[in-house]
This record gives structure tokens, sequence and C-alpha cells, in this order.
């Protein structure tokens, strides 16, 4: 039998909208010095369960690094440069990070991206993100670049309106996710984490969104 030769770095970029690029396992030669930045920012910022403006605490915890990070409480949610926790700024952004969402962003057309805020997304098996549009940003021409950690997860990918069917799609440990444009305003969310246990994370996933907030 003819075997395809082994392609140690993933599959191709795919192309999932206009203005929508997943780069398979595109961080996992990162993984190492990531996990090491992001030591130091929870260390600093520990994660959190925010309360929705409604009261309800959120299922996945977050924290923030970056000169902007985003809070979510009873007066609605905003970004921040101070966490409301510790009343310090927010961890700095790792350059590792900055880099990486950098060269992703350029991969998928958006030359120049430099962003000012991080928020780091924390779930255990179970928890979900319901489906929503990331607007609190300043300026929706810039794009956001998404990097997956740890266990899988599937992505709903919905259109402009709510009502829209979302597509599925598998994100995996390394990948990474890059949407602006017309597709920056898209409603979004994560099905619940199965269970399972990542050799490297254990029984999580991390999703680390790059934003130009401010
Ligand atoms: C863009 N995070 O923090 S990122 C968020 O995996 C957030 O933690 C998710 O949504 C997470 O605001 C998803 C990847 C993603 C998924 C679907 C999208 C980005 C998308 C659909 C349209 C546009
Ligand atoms: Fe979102």
């Amino acid at each position: 039998m003819i075997q395809p030769p082994l392609d140690l770095f993933g599959p191709e970029p795919q192309q999932l909208a206009p203005h929508t690029t997943l780069l398979p396992g595109f961080a996992l030669a990162q993984v190492e010095p990531l996990l090491d930045a992001l030591r130091l920012v929870l260390k600093a910022a520990p994660l959190r369960h925010m309360r929705t403006p409604g009261g309800l605490p959120m299922a996945v915890a977050l924290s923030n690094c970056g000169a902007l990070g985003w809070v979510s409480d009873e007066h609605g949610y905003r970004y921040t440069p101070f966490d409301p926790q510790s009343n310090q700024p927010w961890p700095p952004l790792p350059l590792v990070l900055q880099a990486l969402a950098g060269r992703a962003a350029a991969l998928a057309g958006f030359e120049g991206f430099v962003p000012d805020a991080c928020l780091v997304n924390h779930y255990r098996p179970g928890d979900r993100l319901s489906l929503h549009q990331d607007r609190d940003e300043r300026d929706f021409s810039q794009p956001i670049v998404s990097v997956s950690l740890g266990l899988p997860a599937v992505f709903l990918f919905g259109g402009l309106q709510r009502s829209e069917p979302a597509r599925r799609i598998a994100l995996n440990h390394g990948d990474v996710l890059v949407w602006g444009g017309e597709d920056r305003l898209r409603f979004h969310g994560v099905q619940p984490v199965g269970p399972g246990v990542h050799s490297r994370l254990g029984e999580r996933r991390i999703n680390l969104t790059l934003r130009k907030a401010g």
C-alpha cells in the first residue's frame, strides 16, 4: 500500500469562511513556552468565575493578560486596565503569545495585528460557552486570534443572526483560529467539553483569545 508522507505539523490551513482561517496545530511547537508564560499570568491574575449581569456565575473560569482585560459583573461587560480582584494592572501579554498571534493573523491575511488583550478561558469537562458575539472591542476591523490547548472541543460557528444554524467544528490541542472581516461578528459558542484527560493539561481545556480591544 502507498502511504501519504507523514505530516508532523498537521494539515494545511482551512478556510472555514471568507475571513475565518483554521491553522491546525499551529501552536504545537510553542506549547511549552506558552504554558510557562501562562503559569506566570495565572499566578498574578488567578482564574475566576465571573458573574453575568444577571448575577449567575459563568461555567468557564477566566482571566486576562495584556493592557486591557475583559470583565463581567452586575454592571455589565467591559474591558478594564486593572484586575478588579487585585486593583493591579493585568499581567503583561507574553511576547511568545503576541508573536504567535501576529504570525497567525498574517498567514490569514491580517498584516500588522498587535493585540492588547488576551482572554484566558478555562474549561473543565461539562463546561460550555453559550452562543454569543464578541462586540466589546472598539474596532471590529481588527481580527481575533484563538489558541486552543488541552482537551478537544466542538465550537459552534454560527451566522450574523442568532437564528442561523451553526456549523460544528473540532478544535484540538495546538489549533489556532483567526477570524475577522465580515466573520468578526458571527455568533459562536463551545459545546460542553467531553470527559477526558489530556496528556499535558489533564482534565481541562484552555482557550486564549487575542484581541485588539482598545
Ligand atoms: C469566531 N471563546 O472568549 S474561540 C470567547 O473556545 C470565545 O473559549 C471560545 O468565544 C473558546 O469569546 C471560542 C474560537 C471561535 C469559535 C467560533 C467562532 C471563534 C469564532 C465563530 C465565529 C467567529
Ligand atoms: Fe467569543
